[in-house]
């Protein structure tokens, strides 16, 4: 047996057994793999960050790490963006790095970087396999790191996979869940507990926003008048009707310090203290009010799930959650806008759905409107990169295959991994695309006036403009083997998304929708 034999068996062994790839002449040996170890799904990606985006949002649904190939460091590099995304998402992701053969590396040859500096940015865990004899207990290291929220990289090279000597290594002994997880701190529970008013807001990120976690913060909520607010971005939360319903933090620092305003007490449960997005000229970073206290209930390290329950039974025993009652919008027929575009998606949603949701600008009204929804699991932008829902929806639709998976999509988002939609076509994934096309950077016309960088001129307003040739969603998902529709209208989406639904394989929706933000140098 070859190394990339008993690293890939080893790897299925293990239960990691779907691997995203943009293979290169380094990982033939790995690629000619696949065939003597079934087990392993190969799916190939077109670029790199299709690769480790899907990672992620397998991850994301899956609850275990998905491996991913990647060819040296260029093609590491090219994945890096959404590996960032999944850092943030504290996914497990086990990433696997083609490099040259030891004996090559002295000659400098063409592709020769320094894999593991690139690794490390994004990495909790980096190690370069030195032996065939030793690879399978490497890559279970790497699944042992990797399971413990984080990415973890195996840098391979080209003779450690070829050569034989290889053996598989047992998958090490699974910690139960969260069994790897610092201890929750009781008394820690009891000073949170005290802390508890209307004056409080109890903070929730990461495991906090599972059902089981929302459910207790809503009964802590309900007992003690303590406000609940999740994170901006989560990695993946909980929503519709029969659920709590909990608002996310704004993304704009102002919406979110008003949100903020009065609270004397933020309780963090999984979520980090919270800061502005970006700095701006004059103003605040830190978004927490002054003479506010903050304390710590549980990080996401610890079980924070179990920490809510236990706090939810000191301080709520017998009072029940506050779950959000069905309520699905009326579709209003007419030219779509970002409000009627949220209203027809909450309308049309089934049950149990994945939402992507990288909608950016045209998404600020699809948190309302799918609240009373059909209960669903979003999965948002964790780490800000763009080009991240296109791979995400990819990869949980994988995880996921009984779940139809709807990814709201922005198009300037889109077009950074826009190849994921020839992934969804080969891989034939129950993916419905909305591609929003407004023809613009909307976003950043937001920013250049909030930023004050200045009164934008046509050569400023140029860079932030996508008309002009105008993408043509309809024909290049086409193009890439994913049949597409172009709507302008509520009715024809509504239509349009319900047929998605009921056909197997992908769709898109192009949907034509005015951006939300004026123009630069439009008055406001
Ligand atoms: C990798 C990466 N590159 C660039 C940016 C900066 N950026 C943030 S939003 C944005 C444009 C988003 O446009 P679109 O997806 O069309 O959404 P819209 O603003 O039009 O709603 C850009 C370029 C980023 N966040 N991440
Ligand atoms: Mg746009």
């Amino acid at each position: 047996m070859n190394g990339a034999q008993a690293l890939i068996a080893s790897l299925a062994g293990a239960g990691v057994d779907a691997c995203f790839m943009n293979p290169g002449t380094s990982e033939m040996h790995f690629v000619a793999a696949l065939d003597s170890v079934p087990q392993m799904r190969g799916v190939l990606a077109l670029f790199e960050g299709v690769a480790t985006g899907a990672a992620d949002g397998y991850a994301r649904l899956a609850g275990r790490p998905a491996a991913v190939l990647l060819h040296l460091g260029p093609g590491l590099a090219n994945g890096l963006a959404n590996l960032h995304n999944a850092r943030r998402a504290h996914s497990p992701v086990v990433v696997i790095v083609g490099a040259h053969a030891t004996g090559h590396v002295r000659y400098d040859a063409p592709l020769q970087s320094d894999i593991e500096a690139l690794a490390r940015t994004v990495s909790g865990w980096v190690h370069t396999s030195g032996t065939t004899r030793d690879l399978a207990q490497d890559a279970m290291r790497a699944v042992a790191a990797a399971r413990r929220g984080q990415v973890a990289t195996l840098v391979l090279p080209a003779d450690v996979s070829w050569s034989d000597g290889g053996s598989p290594a047992p998958a090490r002994p699974q910690p139960r869940e969260r069994e790897w997880s610092i201890m929750i701190d009781d008394s820690q529970v009891a000073t949170v507990a005290n802390l508890l008013s209307s004056r409080a807001l109890l903070f929730l990120g990461g495991r906090a926003l599972s059902e089981r976690g929302l459910r207790a913060a809503s009964r802590i909520s309900a007992a003690t008048g303590a406000r609940l607010l999740a994170e901006t971005f989560p990695a993946r939360m909980e929503r519709g009707a029969g659920l709590p319903s909990v608002d996310r933090l704004a993304y704009l620092a102002e919406q979110a310090e008003a949100q903020l305003a009065g609270v004397e007490h933020l309780i963090l449960a999984g979520a980090r203290s919270p800061v502005s997005f970006f700095a701006y000229p004059g103003q605040r970073s830190d978004l927490v009010p002054e003479a506010c206290s903050v304390a710590v209930l549980a990080d996401q390290e610890q079980d924070l799930e179990a920490a809510l329950d236990l706090l939810a039974d000191l301080v709520a025993s017998g009072t029940k959650p506050v779950l959000a009652p069905p309520a699905v919008p009326d579709v209003e027929p007419g030219p779509l806008t970002a409000i009627s575009l949220a209203n027809t998606v909450a309308a049309s949603l089934p049950e149990d759905a994945i939402v992507a949701d990288e909608a950016i600008t045209s998404g600020f009204a699809l948190p309302a409107a799918l609240a009373g929804a059909p209960r669903h699991s979003l999965l948002t932008l964790t780490g800000g990169s763009i080009g991240q829902g296109l791979p995400a929806a990819t990869g949980a639709a994988l995880a996921a295959p009984d779940r139809p998976v709807l990814s709201l999509e922005a198009d300037g988002s889109a077009l950074y991994t826009i190849q994921a939609l020839w992934t969804q076509a080969r891989e034939q994934l129950n993916v419905t695309t909305v591609l929003i096309n407004n023809a613009a950077y909307a976003i950043l016309w937001l920013e250049l006036a909030r930023t004050a960088a200045g009164q934008a001129g046509e050569r400023a307003a140029r860079m932030l403009d996508l008309s002009g040739p105008t993408p043509d969603f309809t024909a290049i998902s086409t193009g890439l083997g994913v049949p597409a529709v172009r709507v302008s209208t509520a009715e024809d989406l509504h239509r349009e998304l319900r047929r998605a639904y009921a056909e197997p394989g992908p769709h898109l929706i192009e949907a034509i929708v005015p951006p939300v933000v004026p123009a630069p140098g439009t008055a406001w």
